[in-house]
């Protein structure tokens, strides 16, 4: 528990931090929504922007967003599984190679990387011929250094988050998906114990079902940001995984396709997750999550969450609703406790029923007390593994409520707040500590423990101690 506290003190991003990726890279309009902690890979709305799924499945496309159908708008999604976040510590965190990030980028400079890189390929066990294959004609793509540096960041509030994770459109997309895959997603459920409808909740926040897999030439885009240096060592180590993806015979390098930031095929792999997740399911000797046929990248996402410790018939959270008096101290991700514990206080669900046993839980309160409430349980940290942005999280675990046919949350969001932005956070950070509610890192990221931090912080103000870190609160500290 302690190794996933710092992981999302680390990584995590509550009430939503959003990098919204700067539109323009993408030749055709794009109308993209997802939070993204950095790097920002496009998340799709739920508009293809091909008519329909190349082959596999016409979806009823539809923009439930009126307005935003001809504006290219860049991604919408708390991107952030893992290997990402680590780009992202890396990138946050470690110092860049200056040298090499302020040296200007050439043509030459970049082949001269390649030469370099490919005797490390080597010395790995990367074949002549694969790197002959990989490298023949790619260049430094100008445009993915220009998506990479030029993220432009806006921070989005959770609910407009859920307004596209769980739109109708896309729910409507994921029944009619599952539908359609039915047979391939209940036999996955039944080999890996991962519920179906939570395969196909990952494969709608990842690809809109398919239909957003990417285009960008992944071996290209990784040794352009691998040369390009603000984060080398993460990028070294994508494209080597991705050489060794080739190497395996899975993919060809014209083939290895998926987002410039490296996300590929329907639930957008990184390539060392591919490494470590990717499985054959349809028998035809390749790892295939790239081609029409989604069963090897459905079959990959119920692996990845399986090997995380998935639960099967454990619900990732369930709304519930607080009873008056409730102690706030008692919310927040820190706090565990059963079911019987919070029966006992008073705290039902919305239905009225009691909340049900299904391990340690805890009750989140994504929006503030005055928000919709939620008891989470053991699998709520599991999609955590595969983005820990608590946005992600809800995102997949709701959308996948409304495919199996759940309703809206019964609860509202505080609509009339804004979201902070990345100074703002960090200005918060700083105001708590020097206030003496220690945050323990100045990251920007308002993890668990800057919710601590706020919890104390409103106690010790007679406010209620919900932990929402709101521009309320902000503009408190700032009196002084
Ligand atoms: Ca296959």
């Amino acid at each position: 528990m302690q190794g996933r506290v710092t992981m999302k003190i680390l990584l995590t991003v509550i009430g939503v931090v959003l990098v919204w990726a700067g539109a323009g890279f993408a030749a055709p309009p794009e109308i993209s929504l997802r939070p993204v902690i950095r790097p920002a890979v496009a998340l799709p709305s739920e508009t293809p922007r091909r008519p329909v799924m190349r082959g596999a499945r016409a979806l009823s496309s539809g923009v439930d967003r009126p307005g935003l159908d001809a504006v290219a708008l860049a991604a919408f999604r708390p991107v952030m599984r893992g290997d990402l976040a680590l780009a992202a510590r890396s990138s946050d965190r470690a110092d860049p190679d200056p040298a090499r990030a302020d040296a200007p980028l050439s043509a030459a400079g970049f082949r001269a990387w390649i030469a370099a890189f490919s005797g490390r390929a080597r010395n790995a066990g990367i074949s002549e011929a694969t790197l002959t294959r990989a490298f023949d004609g790619i260049n430094l793509n100008q445009r993915v250094i220009e998506r990479d540096r030029n993220q432009a960041e806006f921070s989005r509030t959770l609910w407009t988050y859920l307004d596209s994770a769980a739109s109708s459109a896309r729910v409507t997309n994921g029944r009619a998906a599952l539908a359609e895959w039915r047979q391939t997603l209940m036999a996955i459920e039944r080999d890996y114990g991962v519920e179906a409808e939570i395969v196909t909740a990952i494969w709608g926040l990842e690809s809109a079902y398919g239909s957003f897999r990417g285009d960008v030439a992944i071996i290209e885009a990784m040794a352009t940001l691998a040369y390009d240096g603000r984060r080398q060592a993460f990028f070294e180590t994508q494209l080597m995984a991705a050489l060794q993806i080739i190497e395996a015979g899975d993919i060809s390098p014209e083939n290895m396709r998926g987002s410039w930031a490296g996300a590929m095929g329907h639930t957008q792999f990184m390539p060392t997750s591919f490494l470590e997740y990717a499985v054959d399911r349809d028998g035809d000797g390749r790892r295939d999550i790239w081609g029409d046929n989604p069963a090897d990248a459905l079959a990959s996402t119920a692996q990845y969450l399986s090997v995380n410790g998935w639960v099967y018939g454990q619900p990732w959270g369930l709304e519930v609703v607080l009873p008056d008096g409730f102690d706030y101290a008692q919310s927040g991700e820190l706090v565990h406790q059963s079911a019987s514990y919070w029966n006992e206080l008073g705290v039902r669900l919305t239905g009225g029923g009691r909340v049900p046993e299904n391990g340690p839980s805890s009750i989140l309160l994504p929006g503030g007390h005055d928000g919709v409430a939620l008891v989470i349980y053991e699998n709520f940290h599991v999609i955590e593994a595969y983005n820990p942005a608590d946005a992600y999280v809800i995102g997949v675990g709701h959308l996948s409520d409304r495919i199996a046919g759940g309703d809206v949350f019964d609860g509202a969001w505080p609509r009339g707040d804004r979201a902070l932005s990345n100074a703002e956070r960090f200005e918060l950070q700083r105001r708590l500590t020097a206030a003496g509610f220690s945050t323990q890192r100045i990251d920007g990221i308002v993890g668990p423990l800057t919710i601590q931090a706020v919890r104390e912080y409103q106690a010790a103000e007679g406010l209620v101690p919900d932990g929402y870190a709101s521009v309320g609160l902000l503009r408190r500290l700032r009196r002084g």
